[in-house]
């Protein structure tokens, strides 16, 4: 019998605990059906609390419910899972969500869950491993529709599970694109008149200082790859007050100042191309970061206008 399994994290290190309960699930029922993309969500219900990281395992066994959720227990109680308050914040929880089975109704367990039906952190990846499961009135695809006003991110695929990717490749290609984009510039003869080349000067130093400050404020914080270090901590001051990612910002201003600079519109292009890859590596960046920080998603929100400052 397949049975789906909600797994939901919002204190300590929440992937870590999602990762221990899905080789949990593995180990003691043997048969991992398939394992859903790991979202980020708004707590619902409960005190005030930071968002939760939430999944859906489906597994497969002949093991009674009451079983199924016993197991499920004792693999929360692995995380230190601490009872102090009902939907209160919790390092894991293991909901028994829909099973291919009659319904269940006991003083211990509800089968389908009596409320995730509700809730688009459990039908949004339960609806990918296994649309068609009964919660409530209907499917989990059906009850989809109803819920798409809460508010979740998909951060990763279902490689969640055993690592992700530190994403060396983007680092790779900003690297390869810089070399490229200054190369070119550098070996054009300057075209600008005299006032367009102080211009454009004054522009190159401006975007340097305006990136090597956001380097500074960054401290101990600033990490090579999108992966934040261990111990790293959110950045609100300085330049990141004004702009979600100050260094790739100072960088387009310094390229645009050279295009200026050598009356180049072929710099200019490979500014612009500068700055669509800085967009892409850094949507990568904030999925990896709404993983890492449990607050991450208010500081997007204290920081609206993020990529380009006061636009977009
Ligand atoms: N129980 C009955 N039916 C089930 C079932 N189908 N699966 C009993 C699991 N348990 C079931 O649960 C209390 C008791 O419910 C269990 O001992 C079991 O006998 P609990 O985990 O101790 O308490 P709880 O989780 O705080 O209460 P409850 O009512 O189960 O809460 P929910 O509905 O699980 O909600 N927001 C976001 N964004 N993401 C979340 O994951 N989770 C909750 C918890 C609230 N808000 C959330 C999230
Ligand atoms: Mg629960």
């Amino acid at each position: 019998m397949h049975v789906a399994v909600g797994l939901g994290s919002n204190l300590g290190d929440r992937l870590t605990h999602l990762r221990m309960a899905v080789s949990q699930l593995e180990e003691r029922f043997g048969t991992l059906v398939a394992v859903s993309s790991l979202y980020r969500s708004d707590p619902v219900g409960g005190p005030e609390q930071p968002d939760y990281l939430n999944a859906v395992a489906v597994i497969d066994t002949d093991r009674t419910l009451d079983e199924v959720l016993a197991e499920c227990l004792e693999i929360e109680q692995l995380a230190g899972r601490n009872r102090t308050e009902r939907w209160g914040p919790r390092t894991l929880d293991l909901d028994v969500l829909a099973a291919a089975a009659p319904p269940v109704v006991t003083d211990r367990l509800t089968v389908p869950h009596p409320r995730a039906a509700e809730r688009r952190f459990v039908l949004e990846p339960l609806d990918e491993v296994w649309p068609e499961a009964a919660v409530g009135p209907g499917s989990a695809r059906a009850s989809l529709e109803h819920v798409r006003d809460q508010s979740v991110d998909r951060l990763a695929e279902s490689e969640w599970v055993n690592g992700l990717s530190k994403g060396g490749w983007w680092v790779a290609a900003q690297v390869v694109l810089l070399i490229w984009v200054i190369g070119g510039a550098v070996q054009l003869p300057p075209s600008a008149n005299l006032a367009g080349r102080w211009f454009g000067a004054v522009v190159v130093l401006s975007g340097l200082f305006f990136g090597l400050w956001a380097g500074r404020s960054l401290g101990k914080s600033l990490t090579p790859y999108p992966e934040p270090m261990t111990g790293a901590t959110l950045v609100s001051q300085g330049p990141y007050r004004l702009v979600r990612h100050p260094i790739y910002g100072g960088i387009i201003i310094a390229l645009v100042g050279v295009a200026l600079f050598q009356g180049s519109t072929m710099t200019l292009v490979g500014a612009v191309e500068m700055g669509a890859l800085f967009w892409l590596k850094s949507s990568f960046e904030e999925r990896r970061l709404l993983i890492a920080h449990p607050m991450y998603r208010q500081y997007q929100a204290a920081v609206p206008k993020r990529l380009i400052p006061f636009l977009v």
